[in-house]
């Protein structure tokens, strides 16, 4: 049986804007109040979703969510029509009105995390939603995000859905941006790594002071325990607290893993040397594992945030060799367009680096890697997949038109407030729905 990894990208809503909302995520800060792009941004993603497709992966598109969250407004004591409610909260409220605007639902990254069937207890692929309790505008998003995945992945015998962990700091879980799975081969039994930022429970242990840790210890045991994992086969690590206070607010913005291969700052992770040994032990001792380090002179924290090094997919091609997907950025960047090249022939699974631009996300902290959410699947499991989100040709041409048809060109703070992007969303999604076969995974679809 032939197994992979299918990368499933967040596809940009039409609400895309730049609100300064992530207080430790340097690029959200710096980009607050721009102007932003929502065609433009959804087009770049579609193209890095067409690319890797035609780079011969399977690629899926995970829908956006509803903005503005009227509901949220509504829970929140706003009253009257939709319009009444958008405008009041705009006037009365306007940063609980910006937060329920976010169409941060795009970096699938945080979506979930997402054990493959040859990890688990009962052979099933598990999926449990990110709560992503640490930011308000991202709490928002699992209870949706829950029914997207299982209008993507319905077959029971096949996937297991669980609920997003406790909605509560101590439980606070970003999903895989934090999850890296290794594996000599897709389809055997890996090593799952989980990284969290502290401890919830334990105020003695190393935190960072400046910025927020998102991901508690706790609710990484948590995820790995409703996934059925052998302990033996799980490592934890803690994220250095001071490259968070940096500006790190995922893992993912450090390192990245696929298959026998972590490629990760060397100042990524508490107790690096242990744990890395901890990690080559449960791998297996015999098992080819490449840790690819890299040095502060070679390339420093501040640069690796810049640029988004570690943000990449490190993509398995049809041919055996791995390749970077990195964004243009790693390219203007001339300490680390050179680290790149020079990565590619050092003997390494790593043969090949693909740039793509994707400044839309970019500008909100958002990488290539961010916006993809990795399931390893078989092709029996493949074929269980609601085949109407897979990245074709057609479906490719699809989206396109339909962005056109739907999305803004520009969308400045101001136009937030504006009732009719509400009706011009919910037209647009409606619409996706049918698209992509998903069914009602709205609230407004429900209300109809
Ligand atoms: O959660 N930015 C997102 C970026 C998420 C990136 N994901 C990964 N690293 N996997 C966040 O900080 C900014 C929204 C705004 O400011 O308008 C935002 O939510």
């Amino acid at each position: 049986m032939k197994f992979f990894e299918a990368n499933f990208d967040g596809l940009v809503g039409p609400t895309h804007n730049y609100a300064g909302l992530s207080v430790g995520n340097v690029a959200s800060l710096s980009n607050a109040k721009n102007t932003s792009s929502p065609r433009q941004a959804a087009k770049q993603g579609l193209s890095k979703m067409k690319a890797l497709h035609d780079l011969g992966l399977v690629q899926g598109v995970l829908a956006p969510q509803e903005r503005p969250d009227t509901y949220t407004l509504r829970r929140l004591g706003f009253t009257g029509t939709d319009t009444q409610v958008i405008e009041k909260a705009a006037k009365l409220a306007p940063a609980v009105f910006k937060a329920v605007c976010s169409a941060s639902s795009m970096w699938t990254a945080n979506a979930a995390t997402i054990s493959p069937s040859a990890d688990t207890a009962d052979g099933k692929i598990h999926f449990t939603p990110a709560n992503l309790t640490n930011k308000f505008h991202r709490s928002l998003e699992p209870v949706t995000t829950g029914k997207i995945l299982q209008a993507m992945f319905r077959s029971t015998s096949h996937f297991a859905h669980h609920t997003h962990l406790p909605d509560n700091d101590h439980f606070g879980d970003e999903g895989a941006a934090n999850h890296t799975r290794l594996c000599s081969q897709y389809g055997k039994t890996g090593v799952e790594l989980f990284v969290f930022g502290r401890y919830a429970f334990d105020s003695t242990k190393p935190a960072p002071t400046r910025y927020p840790a998102r991901h508690t210890l706790e609710a990484c045991e948590a995820v790995a325990r409703l996934h059925g994992l052998n302990q033996d086969q799980v490592v934890y690590m803690q994220q250095n607290p001071d490259v968070i206070d940096q500006g790190v607010f995922h893992n993912d913005v450090i390192a990245v893993g696929n298959q026998n291969v972590l490629f990760y700052h060397q100042q990524a992770f508490v107790d690096s040397k242990n744990k890395l040994a901890e990690l080559q032990r449960k791998f297996g001792n015999d098992q080819e594992l490449h840790l690819i380090e890299v040095k502060t002179d070679e390339v420093s924290v501040e640069q690796a945030i810049k640029t988004y090094l570690f943000n990449t997919q490190v993509i398995t091609l049809p041919n055996g060799e791995m390749a970077i997907i990195a964004p243009t950025e790693c390219r203007d960047n001339p300490t680390v367009h050179s680290y790149l090249q020079q990565l590619t022939s050092r003997g390494t699974p790593i043969k090949q680096v693909h740039y793509y631009d994707v400044k839309q996300s970019m500008q909100n902290g958002g990488g290539p890697a961010c916006l993809r959410l990795r399931v390893v699947l078989s092709e029996q499991e493949q074929a269980a997949v609601n085949q109407h989100v897979i990245m074709n040709d057609n479906l490719f041409a699809d989206l396109n038109q339909w962005v056109d048809k739907h999305y803004r060109d520009e969308l400045s703070e101001a136009d937030l407030a504006d009732p009719q992007l509400l009706v011009e969303s919910r037209t647009a999604l409606d619409e996706l729905t049918q698209l992509l076969d998903l069914g009602s995974v709205y609230q407004f679809q429900q209300s109809k």
